[in-house]
């Protein structure tokens, strides 16, 4: 075998880096950033380098597992599908569809087969229980960004490298590489804004890495972002601010929002924030007075009981100071591919809509199409019609990563049948009759299908695989299609290729119409994830129009671009009215529905702060619940400690190191946990950060260096009947909770 190099897109996190692999006689010898790539420019964090370790994991499973008496054992593809076909339909015969139900987690959104099949498997299964990670992360600015702009994933981005002032707010991309706003390298881009006089300001109730290389820092009683942004919306209107710039004739409901924000004067949220009125009233000066600013707020702001409210005021505040949409503020990307507000007509559409159907224990409306995850374990515990007995998961380990995980562990072991597609044996899947595992990420192919619709530039990067897929094993794309045909009734026997071939021809009429003979053309001899890029690249902003702009975009042409790094398409543009996806063809800044819950906020605006309270935090050198298996992730210290203010710690008699219990009380009675106190000025006074994910220690599981060293599971101690009403989203931060010694 010869030595070779593939240039490689990491489908970890939403940085999206470029890496360098090299791999000899097989075996990979190593793994760093790709200089010459177009977009990250050499970039990685430890994570690409446990690459590795996760392909040569011996724990990562590599044939499907059916539970036979309690205890999962190897299985062929046949005899798991076999299986599947057994046990799924008759539940869908005997109790209906919405017996069913589906949860889909975040690794999903970086593998292209996963996030452009789950629907085709959601439709197949016909439920409306459809739930995934986004109601435990960013749903809040989802539903923001699609009542303003008309697209859930229509997100405006800071344009950092000709920005002169970022405002960050509960976000720390120095540890998770950025979210919703894909710029791997956040700290040399910011280290280059300071450079040239530019300033970083962070609002976080922890002084994280990002906000120690900040120029200021301010504490912010968890939760009252909402607060904090009203005030100082409120202040742009009270000291004439207001300057919207360049989107002036696109935008509408100035009016409304300034009497919305009348009561949140800075004097009235500053001890609910824990900011001073002046510190509120120099911080909207400074955002209106400076010409390159942009506000970015992250789950810090969305996972909390007004996360739309917070989520919507950021975009207010960079409209109303004339940032949105110009160079240096927070801007649009413009997506080679996939991206909907670059498809249709330019400058309107139908908006977006909630609440088609409900939740049927909770009432809870839907959102993006689905239901909020923390309503599935009430969905399968109680009785009655619609009652879910059956479950494919997909990526997602909510065990760990959702609130109140011991009850959700409990509920789906009562479940009639699950399905998992997982690549791990872990605290989720162990409840699973049937684990249908994924290839390798280096054995796939790779093209992102949301991140570039979030890119700090714009770009079009494709990675064909590293490795051959060991034979046998499916695809992920092929796997979702063949449940599909299972859960429509058309048996185990299908063929996935026939089946794309089919539903790919049914899509192209529909979206293409009059085009629909060339697109086939065009994409002919392809299939699966590769069939529908080539059909996007080529009907995209920068396509060829299917042979009537041949200068444009082929997959051909993508593919070409691997070995030098990718395709770079340039600077953030402005985009308005053109992105535009509203009825009104209007920047909506005063949606109905926001307004009105303003009205709730206002009512709580007095509420007394608890004692203390919990927050979560991520580590560079951990990724939410599920690799903690790596060698190169998992040595050094303990990450899953719990910060506490040493005048809280002197408080509680903690010392720093001793164990400690962290007990919490909800509707569903008091739960706690056990963690290692580290004492840390970092933290704001009566706040204790523990990272979420962890709590290795369930029977049954397949994890053997994470059981090692287990950690505690924040997600037990939190209330799952907490969330934000409008986007279905968790509430994950600012629980009230005691702590206490232990031994
Ligand atoms: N308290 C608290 N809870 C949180 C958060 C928080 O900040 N605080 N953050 C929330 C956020 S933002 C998110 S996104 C969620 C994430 O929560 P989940 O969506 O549950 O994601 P993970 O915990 O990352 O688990 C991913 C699962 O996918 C599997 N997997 C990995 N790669 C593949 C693959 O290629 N194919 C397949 N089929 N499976 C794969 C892993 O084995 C694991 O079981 O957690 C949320 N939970
Ligand atoms: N290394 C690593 N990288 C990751 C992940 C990971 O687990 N590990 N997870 C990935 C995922 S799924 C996501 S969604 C992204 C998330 O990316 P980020 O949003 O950057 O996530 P965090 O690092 O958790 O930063 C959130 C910050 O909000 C602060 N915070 C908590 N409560 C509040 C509050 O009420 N108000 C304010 N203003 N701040 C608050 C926390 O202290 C924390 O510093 O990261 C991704 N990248
Ligand atoms: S920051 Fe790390 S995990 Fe994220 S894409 Fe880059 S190398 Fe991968
Ligand atoms: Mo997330």
């Amino acid at each position: 075998m010869t030595d070779t190099t593939h240039h490689r897109i990491c489908p970890l996190c939403e940085a999206c880096c470029g890496l360098d692999i090299k791999v000899q006689q097989g075996r990979i010898t190593s793994i760093r950033g790709d200089a010459q790539d177009v977009f990250s420019a050499g970039y990685i964090c430890p994570k690409g380098v446990a690459l590795k370790d996760l392909h040569e994991d011996p724990d990562r499973l590599r044939t499907p597992l059916i539970k036979r008496d309690g205890v999962h054992v190897p299985a062929t593809w046949d005899e798991a599908f076999a299986e599947i076909e057994r046990r799924l339909p008759p539940v869908i015969a005997l109790h209906g569809r919405n017996a069913t139900a589906a949860v889909v987690g975040n690794p999903a959104a970086h593998k292209i087969g996963l996030v452009g099949y789950f629907g085709k498997l959601a439709r197949a299964l016909g439920t409306k229980n459809v739930f995934s990670a986004s109601t435990l992360d960013q749903m809040p600015k989802q539903l923001a960004s699609g009542l303003m702009f008309g697209h859930w994933l229509s997100v405006a981005l800071p344009d950092i490298v000709r920005t002169d002032l970022l405002l960050v707010i509960g976000a720390n991309p120095l540890a998770s590489n950025g979210s919703m706003w894909t710029v791997p390298d956040f700290k040399g881009k910011a280290r280059a804004m300071q450079a040239r006089g530019g300033r970083l300001i962070v609002i976080d109730p922890r002084r994280t890495e990002t906000a120690a290389m900040a120029d200021a820092h301010h504490f912010i009683r968890p939760g009252a972002d909402v607060f904090l942004l009203a005030a100082l919306v409120h202040t742009l209107f009270a000291e004439q601010l207001v300057r919207l710039g360049t989107v002036t004739d696109w935008v509408t409901g100035v009016a409304e929002v300034g009497q919305a924000v009348a009561p949140f004067t800075p004097e009235a949220v500053a001890a609910r924030c824990g900011i001073s009125a002046d510190t509120i009233r120099a911080l909207a000066r400074t955002l209106a007075e400076t010409p390159r600013a942009a506000v970015y707020a992250r789950i810090g702001t969305c996972t909390q009981e007004y996360g739309t409210l917070a989520s919507w005021l950021v975009d207010v505040l960079n409209v109303l100071t004339g940032h949105l949409d110009t160079p240096g503020g927070a801007m649009f990307a413009k997506p080679a591919a996939f991206g909907s507000n670059t498809m249709g007509r330019p400058g309107s559409g139908k908006g977006i809509a909630t609440g088609r159907h409900h939740a049927r224990v909770s009432g809870a409306p839907e959102v993006m199409g689905e239901l909020p995850i923390t309503c599935l374990a009430e969905e399968i515990e109680t009785t009655g019609p619609g009652q879910v007995r059956a479950l494919i998961t997909i990526a997602t380990n909510p065990v760990l990563s959702s609130p109140n995980g011991p009850r959700l562990s409990r509920a789906l072991a009562s479940l009639d049948f699950m399905v998992s597609m997982d690549i791990y044996l872990n605290e989720t899947t162990r409840h699973a009759d049937v684990i249908l595992p994924g290839p390798s990420p280096l054995e796939d192919m790779h093209y992102d299908l949301a991140f570039p619709q979030l890119s700090w530039r714009n770009h079009a990067r494709y990675s064909p695989p590293v490795f051959e897929r060991t034979p046998g094993q499916p695809e992920e794309w092929e796997t979702l299609l063949r449940l599909a045909a299972i859960a429509r009734g058309q048996g185990s026997g299908q063929d996935a290729g026939e089946l794309d071939d089919a539903q790919f021809a049914d899509e192209v009429q529909r979206l293409y119409g009059a085009q629909a003979e060339s697109v086939m053309q065009a994409t002919q001899g392809l299939r699966g994830p590769q069939r529908m890029l080539e059909a996007a690249l080529r009907g995209g902003p920068y396509g060829d129009g299917f042979g009537t702009r041949p200068e444009g975009l082929t997959l051909a042409k993508v593919m070409a671009a691997n070995p030098s790094g990718g395709i770079d398409l340039g600077e953030l543009q402005p985009r308005i009215p053109e992105m535009l996806r509203t009825p009104s063809g209007k920047i909506e800044l005063a949606p109905p529905s926001l307004l009105a819950d303003m009205q709730r906020a206002e009512a709580d605006l007095a509420r007394p702060a608890p004692a203390l309270v919990i927050i979560g935090r991520r580590d560079v050198r951990s990724n939410n619940s599920w690799m903690h298996n790596l060698p190169v992730l998992a040595k050094g210290p303990m990450r899953c400690t719990a910060l506490v203010h040493p005048g809280d710690a002197a408080r509680l008699g903690l010392q720093d190191g001793s164990l400690a219990e962290i007990s919490s009380q909800t509707g569903q009675g008091p739960h706690s946990v056990q963690a290692q106190v580290e004492i840390s000025a970092e933290m704001m006074p009566g706040v204790v950060s523990l990272p979420h994910g962890w709590g290795h220690d369930q029977p049954g599981t397949r994890l053997q260096l994470a059981a090692q060293r287990p950690g505690a599971n924040l997600n037990a101690l939190l209330d799952d009947q907490w969330r934000d009403p409008l986007s279905g989203n968790a509430v994950l931060g600012g629980m009230a909770i005691r702590l206490r010694a232990v031994g």
